[in-house]
């Protein structure tokens, strides 16, 4: 599949045209890079059927991208980003995944410092050079140091979001293959931890040997960090890793059950089978030298004396208690979500229309969604006033009227000043249907100051929602100092409901305070806070991965 490639070069190239402040291009490579990204065929594929015509058929992809695929496919290069990186050679990625840190600062650091990488841009901070830079100054060189730390600490790890794609490639490719019956994904990705180290693929086949080998053709790696009959572990061509094992078709259900993990979860589950006479493996529940269940997952707790538990809660935070117990919280189907409180429209800073967010809402079975732009002290995304909202309730009105099958409703996302006021009066957050307030200024208050301010703006009675609890960003920005046993209490007072935002690199609340929530009786709300109609896509492909697995 050549389209991860494909979709990296244009984003480079977007980027790399941004830096030089070329207009309009850099928005064209970015929509064919989300395109491509986003494409569930390959495009090698569509291009040998359907030549270039084919190509341009895709959504945002115009004559001159397809010549640029036509070009890639044919000679594994496209020239016009050789180019770019010639005229300066950075490793974007490894940059701009230091947060604050954008194509433009990029371009700054390496004109005046000879920046590169992330090694040259922690030597120019430390050696405090990029304080002495026009635009940059002492504050964003600390936070420069910080968000490398950060980068740093997290090395190895990506967001699963970023791995999810190629875990759906690798299993479909083994599917496909005819060495392979059974395959599943295990692990971290199969628990859905916020990070993944490493991929752990689980398979059963007639001729392991042929399977281990198909996989090693067919993946790119670098590195081959282990090679048997039935296991093979390789670093792949983009930095991380998986395992692919092969197990007997008869111990499969021990064997997913014990690559699951995790580890503590296996750990706890082997100290409980001791007590109750059993030996727990990867190869099955045993009595004695008597193998009493391995076939299925299920089996495997059952004869424990539990029943099912779900991957996303082997984490050993009180699921083996609470099974015991038989008080294992229902897990939400990944199916159940109805509508989406948080999205944005190209009236601020999303990419597209009302209208559009709604048909693409509709079109991936919402029933509801509402329009949160953004408000006026949030500029750079040019934030509305009142007036402006005004305006736009009405056209929301509009389509209403046009739209049909989806309810869309008035919203906001408005801004929590210092002092825990609101950016927008009253009188106008009383007309909206949905409002959510959140903090998007000033991150750096002390808690103290920071819950206070977070507790006024709860306490406004307009205010439906707290977005963004705690303002972190995956392995780019820490949460804000905020006491959020004290936010939970005021929710659960004051009746606002607690996002917990679904962009994976976001999830304000991570599974501990939401459970946090969940005991102290505070309401949450789970949308996606999409910026474009590709952002419900996301959604969509974890659902229909996961579907599957609840309905065992
Ligand atoms: P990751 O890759 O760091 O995101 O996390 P995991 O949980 O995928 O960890 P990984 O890839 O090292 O191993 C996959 C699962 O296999 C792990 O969750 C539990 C099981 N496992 C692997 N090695 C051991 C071990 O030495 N002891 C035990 N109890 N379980 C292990
Ligand atoms: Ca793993
Ligand atoms: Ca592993
Ligand atoms: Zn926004």
């Amino acid at each position: 599949m050549r389209n991860k490639e494909l979709a990296k070069i244009f984003s480079h190239l977007a980027q790399h045209l941004a830096m030089r402040d070329v207009a309009f291009k850099p928005q064209a490579y970015e929509r064919a890079s989300l395109a491509i990204g986003s494409l569930a065929e390959d495009v090698q594929d569509i291009y040998e059927r359907e030549g270039a015509i084919g190509l341009e058929r895709i959504p945002g992809v115009g004559k001159g991208i397809a010549e640029r695929i036509e070009e890639y496919l044919r000679t594994g290069k496209v020239q016009d980003y050789e180019k770019e990186r010639k005229r300066m050679p950075v490793d974007l990625d490894e940059l701009t995944s230091v947060e604050g840190i954008g194509p433009k600062a990029v371009a700054e650091l390496y004109k005046r410092l000879k920046v590169k990488n992330l090694k040259d841009l922690e030597r120019a901070a430390s050696a405090r050079r990029i304080r002495e830079l026009p635009r940059f100054g002492v504050k964003t060189e600390q936070n420069i140091l910080q968000g490398i730390a950060l980068v740093k600490q997290s090395s190895g790890r990506r967001l699963i979001s970023d791995i999810f794609p190629y875990v759906q490639e690798y299993v479909t490719l083994l599917k496909n293959s005819s060495f392979a019956k059974e395959v599943e994904a295990a692990g971290s990705f199969r628990r859905m931890r916020e990070t993944i180290g490493d991929i752990d693929i689980l398979a059963t086949s007639d001729n392991p040997q042929k399977l281990t080998e198909f996989f090693l053709a067919k993946v790119k790696h670098t590195k081959m960090w282990g090679k048997g009959p039935t296991k093979v572990s390789v670093r792949t061509r983009y930095g991380f890793d998986v395992d692919l094992r092969v197990l007997e078709e008869e111990t499969f259900g021990a064997g997913l059950q014990y690559f699951t993990g995790s580890k503590e979860h296996n750990v706890k589950l082997r100290t409980l089978a001791i007590e109750k006479g059993y030996k727990v493996s990867e190869y099955g529940v045993f009595k004695g030298k008597k193998r009493v269940a391995c076939k299925t997952e299920e089996e495997v707790y059952r004869a424990l004396g539990l029943p099912y538990i779900e991957p996303e809660l082997r984490e050993d935070t009180g699921e083996i208690e609470a099974a015991i117990q038989g008080r294992l919280p229902t897990v939400i189907p990944y199916d159940s979500l109805q509508g989406d409180l948080q999205t944005q429209t190209d009236w601020t800073d999303g990419e597209h229309s009302i209208e559009d967010m709604a048909k693409e809402a509709r079109r991936q079975g919402l029933s509801y969604i509402a329009i949160t732009d953004h408000t006026r002290d949030l500029a750079m995304t040019g934030g509305s006033d009142e007036k402006r909202l005004l305006k736009q309730m009405a056209e929301i009105d509009r389509v209403n009227k046009r739209v049909s099958g989806i309810t869309v409703l008035k919203g906001a996302e408005v801004n929590i000043r210092k002092d825990g006021t609101l950016d927008i009066a009253d009188e106008i957050l009383a007309k909206l249907d949905v409002v959510g307030a959140a903090v998007h200024s000033l991150f750096r208050l002390p808690k103290q100051e920071m819950t206070a301010r977070i507790i006024r703006a709860m306490k406004n009675r307009h205010v439906d929602i707290l977005f963004h609890p705690t303002g972190r960003l995956i392995q780019k920005r820490e949460p804000y100092e905020v006491d959020i046993d004290e936010v939970i209490k005021a929710a659960k007072r004051t009746g606002t409901l607690l996002e917990i935002n679904a962009l994976p690199v976001r999830l304000d609340l991570r599974d501990a305070n939401i459970r946090k929530a969940v005991e102290m009786g505070a309401l949450l709300v789970i949308d996606s806070d999409a910026h474009r109609k590709e952002h419900f896509s996301v959604l969509k492909a974890f659902l229909r991965v996961l579907k599957k697995r609840h309905d065992h």
